[in-house]
């Protein structure tokens, strides 16, 4: 090809469709990226040039930078985001959708000349461990080198991908460009029926970053329909007790609930000899073993974490992984060159620069920070990093939990009956929307699986498909739903959260095992107080109540608003979930 940069992969499945591709978007210059330390420094350097980075003080912060996003273009976009497929059912209710023909008419449209003036960087990228059975490859192309920059981070990328790809054809072709950045121009579409996903128009992490939601969520997720596994929104923890055993825990929440404080969680003084080992804050996929145990690996190589909220107070192991090489998105710049946000462990500001570039004091009456500002960080660099990420099989999950934010009525923690149950109880999730994604924050909407925006096709389908999982895990994870965020009467949060969370896990751990105290009652099994109480847990003995109790007329109430739900999906509805939404009513009869 001519005017391209680097080695150009002997596959050519991926010369051609390069070629195809160049043709279409017209850029200048052809970038076929090796995920070298050099490159890092010669991309690092055309960034800083064009405008995309701005260096920060490297005494304080080594190796890290600032991009400060179009101020439209902050948050991912759910209502332009589309499922292409033949049948508009095969995407489902939770999808946007539009027929492939003339999504990928209109697109092409978008993309003709968009590259123009620009050079277009080929990103070959793997998810998941080299030489393992879970892996998948993707080639991005992009005229962005704030994502080219991102992905290095987010995914082992370059030649270690091409050489896991030889010669296949196997390969998830992502194609992006910034375009213009107008939001009536923008989309983001995804063919799975072509392992194809097209982006134009956004440069923001969750619509930019290919590998992230778009891959490794909504493509995968039907990947894993038709080859029997699962792509999930959770993180990976693993819990070492003191006397050193480790259980693996998959977490799914809504996005901004607390995933990434959970999977590197600090116990508190009084759990002394308890360790926690993080191996994802954001997705996992799920495989059945020979053992019939579910084991999970994270596809991704970093964290994509919120920073407002973020400090040595709330997230101790976040904080120690940014303090160098990092990217910092939308967050406030202060005058020695180091950066800022709300709720930051440094005093608030007498001046700064805020996300949008603009002087900012106290007194300027909205936030220095973007509320979805972000930091992009390799997961080698925090302190409670698992070694067991590398492992081709996974990690064996011991339990499974839902996670949502509700005000009242969820409790803090309970058990389902069994898989189909545990199934239920993800399909139920509901949670008060954050700023993750355009759209009002602090709304109940119902989010199954904390799957609603990246599910990539029918959800009534995809519950099926974790129906099934039971015939093949003979040994399936417990599942449990938690909420750490229930307020009492005067709206102040009960349960202290953050490393008290671990007295949850590890009555989650006991009754994975078997053990553990619990009352039955009729949504599941919630613990005893004393199972959660003991030493230093600084709550009232009332809201502990409050905490644990059922409200079964509340809950009466909800059934109503699940089965108007479960509605939408008509014929898809799985069997199995009719069933647990009409035990449950009951249950709460009886
Ligand atoms: C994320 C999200 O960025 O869920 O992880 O929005
Ligand atoms: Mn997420």
């Amino acid at each position: 090809m001519n005017n391209s940069t680097g080695t150009v992969p002997a596959n050519s499945y991926i010369q051609k469709w390069v070629k195809d591709i160049a043709a279409m978007c017209q850029p200048d210059k052809v970038f076929w990226c090796d995920g070298s330390e050099a490159e890092r420094e010669q991309l690092t350097q055309i960034a800083v040039e064009g405008g995309d980075l701005m260096p920060l003080n490297h005494n304080k912060l080594p190796g890290s930078y600032l991009h400060r996003s179009a101020l439209n273009d902050v948050a991912r976009t759910e209502n332009l985001t589309f499922v292409c497929t033949d049948r508009q059912e095969d995407a489902g209710p939770n999808n946007n959708w539009m027929a492939p023909a003339e999504s990928y008419d209109r697109l092409a449209k978008i993309f003709t000349g968009a590259m123009r003036g620009r050079t277009m960087y080929v990103i070959p990228f793997l998810m998941g461990p080299q030489g393992s059975a879970f892996s998948k490859v993707g080639i991005q192309l992009t005229d962005s080198v704030y994502v080219v920059l991102n992905m290095r981070i987010m995914t082992r990328m370059g030649k270690i991908a091409l050489d896991h790809l030889g010669n296949s054809d196997d390969f998830t072709r992502c194609l992006h460009s910034k375009a213009d950045l107008d939001m009536e121009r923008r989309f983001i579409c995804h063919y799975p029926q072509d392992n194809t996903i097209w982006s134009v128009g956004s440069g923001y992490g969750g619509n930019a970053l290919l590998a992230k939601k778009c891959l490794a969520l909504r493509i995968a997720s039907k990947l894993g329909q038709k080859e029997g596994w699962l792509a999930e929104h959770m993180l990976i923890v693993g819990v070492e007790s003191p006397d050193g055993e480790i259980h693996y825990i998959c977490g799914a929440f809504p996005s901004a609930c607390g995933k990434t404080n959970l999977a590197m969680l600090v116990p508190p003084e009084s759990m002394k000899g308890w360790k926690i080992h993080t191996v994802g804050d954001d997705i996992s996929w799920l495989r059945v073993g020979s053992d019939g145990r579910l084991w999970a690996i994270n596809p991704e190589a970093g964290f994509f974490g919120v920073a407002p909220g973020t400090s040595f107070k709330t997230n101790p192991n976040a904080m120690q992984s940014v303090q160098k090489d990092t990217i910092f998105t939308n967050v406030a710049l202060k005058s020695d060159g180091t950066v800022w946000w709300e709720g930051h462990d440094d005093p608030v500001p007498a001046n700064a620069i805020d996300w949008r570039g603009k002087a900012w004091d106290s007194k300027s009456g909205h936030p220095a920070a973007h509320p979805n500002a972000r930091f992009t960080v390799s997961l080698k660099q925090c302190p409670t990093y698992s070694p067991e990420w590398e492992k081709p099989e996974g990690v064996p999950i011991s339990a499974i939990l839902f996670g949502a934010r509700r005000n009242k009525l969820v409790p803090l923690v309970y058990q389902s009956f069994g898989w189909q149950h545990g199934t239920f109880l993800g399909a139920t999730l509901a949670s008060e929307t954050t700023a993750a994604a355009t759209g009002a924050v602090g709304v109940v909407r119902r989010d199954p699986m904390a799957m609603l925006p990246f599910c990539g096709y029918n959800m009534g389908d995809y519950w099926s498909h974790w129906l099934s999982m039971a015939k093949r895990a003979t040994h399936p994870p417990k599942i449990f739903r938690v909420n750490w965020f229930q307020r009492n009467d005067q709206g102040k949060f009960i349960w202290p959260g953050f490393g008290e969370n671990l007295r949850v896990l590890r009555w989650v751990i006991e009754r994975s095992k078997g053990a553990g105290e619990a009352e039955e009652t009729a949504i599941g099994y919630v613990p005893k107080a004393p199972s959660l109480n003991g030493d230093g847990l600084n709550i009232s003995k009332s809201d502990l109540h409050q905490l644990i109790t059922v409200d079964r007329e509340s809950w009466k109430a909800n059934l109503k608003s699940q089965g108007e739900y479960f509605d939408k999906f008509g014929d898809h509805l799985p069997g199995g979930i009719k069933e647990e939404h009409k035990a449950l009513a009951e249950r709460l009869k009886a």
